[in-house]
């Protein structure tokens, strides 16, 4: 047995010392991090980001994307802040937090007082806003979606966009299961592929 193996013991009492190094080397540099400067705040921003996704990660943890290789439902969430963090160069981590947490209270058991408590109500506040009522048919959700739009705030723009934009690549990706040519091609209405086409002009993304 490695116990009774003196050249064992040795390594064993050589990893014990590296890791009393280790230690007296870790608690060096904690006490030599400026932790009441800028420091600490971003890291209360990081950890906002990071709880909001572990949650998420947690809240959807059962559910699957309706693509073939149906992948875990948190990728979606992910995604959809990485693309507010990356293309619209979003910082704001209330916003970021809230696109994390944009479907926990439309698809699973979450409430918006669970977010606020958690969260506070700058995020709930977004999440509320992007959040459609699941016992209503889905043709008056669509209809609600459209005439509510125009008085969400920017933050609750941003995600909502940044939803969009994610689930119409991944409808150009792979159909999902289930889903006939017309029904990908709701997806996409001529009047908004108009709008986007002159937007695009004007930005001269194309020509
Ligand atoms: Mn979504």
């Amino acid at each position: 047995m490695a116990s009774s193996d003196p050249h064992a013991t040795s390594i064993l009492q050589r990893c014990l010392q590296w890791e009393a190094i280790m230690l007296v080397g870790i608690s060096d540099l904690i006490s030599e991090l400026p932790l009441e400067t800028d420091c600490m705040e971003n890291s209360g921003e990081v950890s906002l980001v990071l709880d909001a996704a572990n949650y998420a990660a947690q809240k959807h943890a059962t559910q699957r994307r309706k693509d073939a290789a149906q992948t875990p439902y948190v990728n979606h969430v992910l995604g959809v802040a990485q693309i507010l963090a990356h293309e619209a160069r979003v910082t704001d981590a209330f916003v970021l937090a809230a696109a994390l947490l944009h479907d926990t209270v439309e698809d699973t058991d979450t409430t918006l007082a669970d977010i606020a408590a958690r969260f506070g109500h700058k995020v709930a506040e977004i999440v509320r806003q992007v959040s459609d009522d699941k016992s209503l048919p889905k043709e008056t959700r669509k209809r609600l979606q459209i005439e509510h739009a125009p008085f969400c705030d920017r933050d609750a723009k941003l995600v909502k966009l940044a939803d969009k934009i994610y689930n119409l690549r991944d409808l150009d990706r792979d159909t999902p299961i289930g889903w006939s040519q017309e029904r990908v091609a709701e997806g996409v209405s001529p009047e908004m592929d108009a709008i986007l086409d002159a937007i695009y002009r004007d930005h001269n993304l194309i020509n």
